[in-house]
């Protein structure tokens, strides 16, 4: 039987981003898995899925989470690691404001120490007001953040776009953060 797509996603993302080593899966530098490994050691680990099911979850994954190389045989995370990866992307001049969303309770420390990246590799940063507000939504009040982002592109911090379009960047000093108005 197929496996549900969402707790199959959420599988994907434990052994793409956060623990390759629980089915015993190894990445590539560049966080690329090969997807016959994926799936004969996720079946091996009690997770049966098969490849249609994985193209599937790819296909539909409402953050475009997952990117199938071209050839079709290796998959990785676009964005969202904890393990050590570098994702091989050029920097890229942002848009001329970004925005962060998160939690009421975190606004304190950031504004005073910036958005740090936590227990991912990298800030991750919205295009838009109401993607980052589901994004603060994630960890309890939502709350956005501005960011400067053509102010940190002057003073020459670096800025990546993830495969899936989500902006990353090192960190954000808090002299480059406003809390944007509601809506
Ligand atoms: C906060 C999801 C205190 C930060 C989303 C956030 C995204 C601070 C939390 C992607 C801080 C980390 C990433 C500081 C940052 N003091 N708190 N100095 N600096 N924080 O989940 O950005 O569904 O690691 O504001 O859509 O929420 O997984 O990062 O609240 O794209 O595909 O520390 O994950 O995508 O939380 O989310 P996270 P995020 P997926």
């Amino acid at each position: 039987m197929a496996p549900d797509p969402v707790r199959l996603s959420k599988f994907l993302s434990l052994v793409l981003r956060h623990q390759p080593e629980a089915i015993g899966l190894v990445l590539d530098s560049q966080g690329w898995a090969v997807i016959d490994d994926l799936i004969a050691r996720a079946v091996a680990a009690g997770t049966a899925f098969s490849r249609a099911d994985l193209d599937h979850v790819v296909a539909t994954s409402d953050k475009k989470r997952f990117t199938v190389s071209e050839d079709g045989q290796r998959i990785r995370a676009a964005q969202g690691h904890s393990v050590a990866v570098e994702l091989g992307l050029t920097s890229r001049e942002p848009p001329a404001v970004l925005y962060h969303g998160t939690a009421t309770r975190f606004v304190d420390a950031i504004m005073a120490e910036g958005l740090k990246p936590q227990s991912r590799q990298q800030v991750h940063l919205s295009a838009d007001v109401a993607t980052a507000t589901n994004v603060g939504r994630r960890h309890g009040k939502p709350i956005v953040l501005q960011v400067d982002s053509a102010a940190m592109h002057r003073a020459g911090l670096k800025f990546f776009i993830a495969d899936n379009g989500v902006w990353l960047t090192d960190h954000v000093p808090p002299e480059y953060l406003a809390v944007q108005a509601a809506q």
